[in-house]
């Protein structure tokens, strides 16, 4: 064993690890501001800097191991005042304009100058590195005087998603994270994921809100009917943003929030993912059947759909047609629902809320507009802005009773409410369509083949005189490596579902942020369990879209359907 003392106090450890992780797994403070769980640290900060009996200079607890016989200190004087020399020197170079930062109560650096009481000394002569703010995407906002250099974005950008739209230039004061040739974040072949948002520790990238726009929607409706709509992935993660854990499920009081915003309806897109299984299960059978572009990847990830689009837009035709659940409920709201209800769709706002940044951008697509041009979903939050919006208006949210959601776009299954999670949407599909193709249901309805956090998930499935070969992958970079694969003709599957974020959804750039190592996890299992507590847990089974299909659709892959369920992409 490794046998250390921290602060005067003996410990001992089995394993390796470093200085950091000793210290954490013990309950010692240490400050911190680049290192992030889930990505390498990198030591650039400095506000790590222990003492140690190891030679006289100190160390960033981040980066350095644990070795037999360290003493560590983490609160002598010498200690505390390398913190707060370090902060000051963070604030010197950081434009604070706290009070209207998306940032702001939820900033890592605001937290710490508070906690060290470090005051801002400095004349600000380095701070504009006059950087503009580049708000050109509709998913997030890049503002560089805010940068605290702690490479988080840039790592979340390359090392788990692959993409490499952000790194590190200049040197020392003028160091700064910037996309190639310092084009506008639209003019690259970014997704829109949110990555960068979701690690950015400060406001430097943040999601591009539209809490304020919501505000004054729900303000001032002039007549105007406000229906929201909630993300499968909400419901595990938004409790966290009132400090409650990963996984803790809080849709009753999430419905019951967003009624006490002022909301005329709230629906669940959960009811239009079993729509979407509905769908995407008929086309699948209908491509098997018929000799079609096989595999079929799933559409419903817009960073998914945004990296085909812009970097491998020969696969457009493998893309399912299916728009996806949020698409398709504000399509049925805006058509089928309001005339329902005798309004012009044009007084009905569309609120999504959604675990993910490029739901904004889906929002926004040409395709998804409705015939007088007005967006089918008028304004997307993400989940983060929801915990605001929520903060903003001074509900009690832990003290709410559960709501249930308005019918009959409120009613879902099990099926729908796994969408949340990476392998969720094949599980989902697999469930219906080997019931709607052989009559008989999946001899396991817990497919756990496609489960999990692996990239690359395969699986082969009896499927009457066929074997069903299927696949799942999640991030960014496992897609590259899969498409990859797939171009060299070592893959040969009918039905791919693919997410742009680590574990699905409840891995969305749009999530609240986490400074845990285990949210994934633990998300993920409040997800399965929803799923395992519902009596019905398939999509065709889901009695309200029995309905719909018996009023307003007929069948999946109606002419009805294709109008208002199904899209095209382009590159
Ligand atoms: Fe998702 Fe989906 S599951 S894409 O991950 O298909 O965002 O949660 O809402 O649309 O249903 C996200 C989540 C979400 C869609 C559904
Ligand atoms: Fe990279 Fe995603 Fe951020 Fe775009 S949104 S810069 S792809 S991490």
């Amino acid at each position: 064993a490794i046998k250390f003392t921290i602060n005067n106090k003996k410990y001992e450890s089995t394993t390796a690890k470093t200085i950091l992780e000793a210290c954490r797994e013990n309950d010692v403070y240490v400050p911190t501001l680049c290192y992030h769980p889930m990505l390498e640290p990198v030591g650039k900060c400095r506000l790590c800097l222990v003492e140690t009996n190891q030679g006289g200079k100190m160390v960033p607890a981040c980066v350095t191991d644990l070795r037999d016989g360290i003493e560590i200190t983490t609160n002598s004087p010498r200690v505390v005042n390398s913190v707060k020399s370090n902060l000051s020197l963070i604030l010197a170079t950081h434009n604070q304009e706290c009070t209207s930062c998306e940032a702001n109560a939820r900033c890592e650096l605001q937290d710490l100058v508070y906690r060290y009481g470090v005051e801002d000394n400095f004349p600000k002569i380095f701070q504009k590195h006059h950087q503009t703010v580049d708000s050109s995407s509709p998913s997030i906002i890049r503002d560089m005087d805010k940068c605290v250099l702690c490479y988080r974005c840039v790592q979340a950008c390359s090392l788990l998603q692959g993409m490499d739209i952000l790194s590190m230039t200049g040197r020392g004061v003028h160091a700064v994270p910037k996309t190639a040739f310092d084009f506008p974040i639209t003019e690259t072949e970014c997704i829109n994921c949110g990555a960068c948002s979701f690690y950015c520790p400060v406001g430097a990238i943040s999601e591009h809100s539209a809490v304020r726009k919501t505000l004054n929607i729900l303000e001032n409706k002039e007549g105007k009917i406000v229906v929201f709509q909630t993300a499968p992935a909400t419901r595990v993660a938004i409790s966290e943003e009132f400090g409650m854990e990963p996984g803790d499920i809080s849709t009753g009081k999430m419905v019951a929030a967003i009624r006490e915003l002022g909301a005329d309806k709230v629906f669940d897109t959960n009811y239009s993912a079993d729509l979407t299984i509905m769908e995407e299960g008929s086309e699948l059978l209908h491509r098997v059947a018929n000799g079609g572009v096989l595999p079929m990847f799933t559409s419903c990830c817009p960073g998914w759909i945004n990296m085909v689009e812009k970097q491998y837009p020969e696969l457009i035709p493998n893309l399912s047609t299916c728009r996806s659940p949020q698409g398709m409920l504000s399509a049925v709201i805006k058509n089928y629902w309001a005339e329902k209800k005798g309004v012009k769709p044009e007084d009905v706002v569309v609120v999504s809320v959604m675990p993910c940044t490029a739901k904004k951008d889906e929002a926004i697509r040409e395709e998804l507009k409705t015939e007088s041009g007005v967006p089918e979903t008028d304004i997307v939050l993400t989940t983060r802005e929801l915990g605001r919006l929520i903060k903003l208006k001074k509900i009690s949210f832990l003290s709410l009773k559960d709501s249930e959601y308005d019918n009959p776009l409120g009613e879902s299954t099990g099926a729908g409410t796994i969408f949340g999670n990476t392998g969720g949407v094949m599980e989902a599909g697999l469930r219906t369509a080997y019931e709607l193709a052989l009559n008989k249901p999946m001899p396991t309805l817990n497919y756990t083949p496609v489960r999990g956090f692996k990239g690359i998930k395969e699986a082969e499935l009896p499927f009457g005189e066929i074997t069903l070969k299927v696949a799942v992958i999640h991030q960014a970079a496992n897609i590259k490596r899969y498409l990859k694969k797939m171009k060299n003709g070592e893959v040969d599957h009918h039905f791919v579902e693919f997410m742009i974020c680590k574990g699905g959804c409840i891995g969305g750039g749009g999530e609240p942020k986490s400074l845990t190592n285990d949210y994934l996890e633990r998300r993920m299992k409040g997800v399965y369990s929803i799923d395992e507590k519902l009596k019905i847990r398939k999509s065709h089974e889901n009695e309200s879209i029995k309905q719909i299909y018996k009023d307003f659709f007929g069948e999946p892959l109606s002419h009805k359907s294709h109008k208002l369920l199904h899209t095209h992409f382009t590159d």
